[in-house]
Parts: structure tokens; C-alpha cells; sequence
């Protein structure tokens, strides 16, 4: 009896047939995600308070060959787009653009008050000292696009900005959450 039911399990060669594809899939996601041309440093989002519905994610891109930054996702917010902030006479005003050039080799900082990534429809507060994961989309020059996926640690201001950037944001009377379309 004991014996017919061990015949009945299936052979060990047919178990590797079935798992070599899908371990080959796995390894062939991973090799996607190393060729990433873009790294992402001193990357942070700035914290929030409760009600408050946005926020920015601030960091330095840097790419290895020419890439455009088209988009990102969070599961923290209900839309992530990527925004540019520049004084228009006497008025701090940000705007969604489509597309952020990532030139080779050259550091491009989103930081207050210029180019940054907008989260907003947050679905819940940001406390300063948690983290955001997102997903940054990255077309190359051949318009392939790759995703970059990030952990960005949450903070009430940024490391090179210091109080600076907040008392930046305060002289403009400009905060996330006042953002509008
Ligand atoms: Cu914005």
C-alpha cells in the first residue's frame, strides 16, 4: 500500500521541467531591473500633515545615458505626476509636464521649488520618519521604458535644504496642499 503511493507522486524530473521556466522568468525580471540607467540620490518626500491631499518627492536623478523621467505611481497617492514650479511674476505656480529630461551623466535636482514629483490624492497622512514606495517610469533614448522602483524615506525637510526650504516654501505662501488643476 505504501509503496503504490509513493509510485504515485510524480517523478523529480518532471517537477524541474515544470519550475525551470518559472525560475528562469524571475531571473530575467531581475536583469530588467539592473539595467536601470537612472540613479536616484538623497531622495526624500516631504512629511505631512493630517487632511493634507499632496506632497513632493525631491531627489537628484542621474543617468547613465540620455533618458526622459515620464511618469510614476505610488501606492501611497491616487495620481503621481511629475511637476515643475518656477515663479511667474510675483507667483510661485507648479504645473504637470510630461516628460523630464535626464541628460547623461548630468545630476538634475528636484528640489522646492523647481522640478519635483507630485503625489496627490494621498490616502493617508505622511508622518516624517516613515516611507514611500513609488515607481518611477524612465524611457531611454530608443523610447524603451523601464521602471525604477524606490523607497523614499519620509522627512519634514530635505538634507541640503535644511530650514531653508521650508522657510521657502513659507515666504511664497506656497504648500502642496494648495495645489489645484
Ligand atoms: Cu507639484
Amino acid at each position: 500500500m505504501t509503496q503504490r503511493r509513493l509510485a504515485a507522486l510524480p517523478p523529480l524530473s518532471a517537477l524541474s521541467a515544470f519550475s525551470a521556466p518559472l525560475l528562469a522568468a524571475a531571473l530575467f525580471t531581475l536583469a530588467g531591473g539592473a539595467h536601470a540607467q537612472v540613479t536616484v540620490s538623497n531622495a526624500w518626500v516631504r512629511a505631512t500633515v493630517p487632511g493634507q491631499q499632496a506632497t513632493g518627492m525631491f531627489g537628484t536623478f542621474t543617468a547613465k545615458q540620455d533618458s526622459t523621467l515620464v511618469g510614476a505611481s505610488s501606492p501611497v497617492a491616487h495620481t503621481v505626476e511629475v511637476h515643475e514650479m518656477k515663479m511667474e511674476g510675483d507667483v510661485m505656480r507648479m504645473r504637470a509636464i510630461p516628460s523630464l529630461a535626464l541628460p547623461a551623466g548630468q545630476a538634475v535636482a528636484l528640489k522646492p521649488g523647481s522640478y519635483h514629483v507630485m503625489l496627490m490624492g494621498l490616502k493617508k497622512p505622511l508622518p516624517d520618519g516613515s516611507s514611500v514606495p513609488l515607481k518611477l517610469v524612465i524611457e531611454d533614448a530608443q523610447k524603451k521604458q523601464t521602471t525604477l522602483d524606490v523607497k523614499v524615506p519620509v522627512k519634514k525637510a530635505g538634507p541640503a535644504q535644511g530650514t531653508d526650504g521650508a522657510g521657502h516654501d513659507h515666504a511664497h505662501g506656497h504648500g502642496h496642499g494648495d495645489h489645484q488643476h
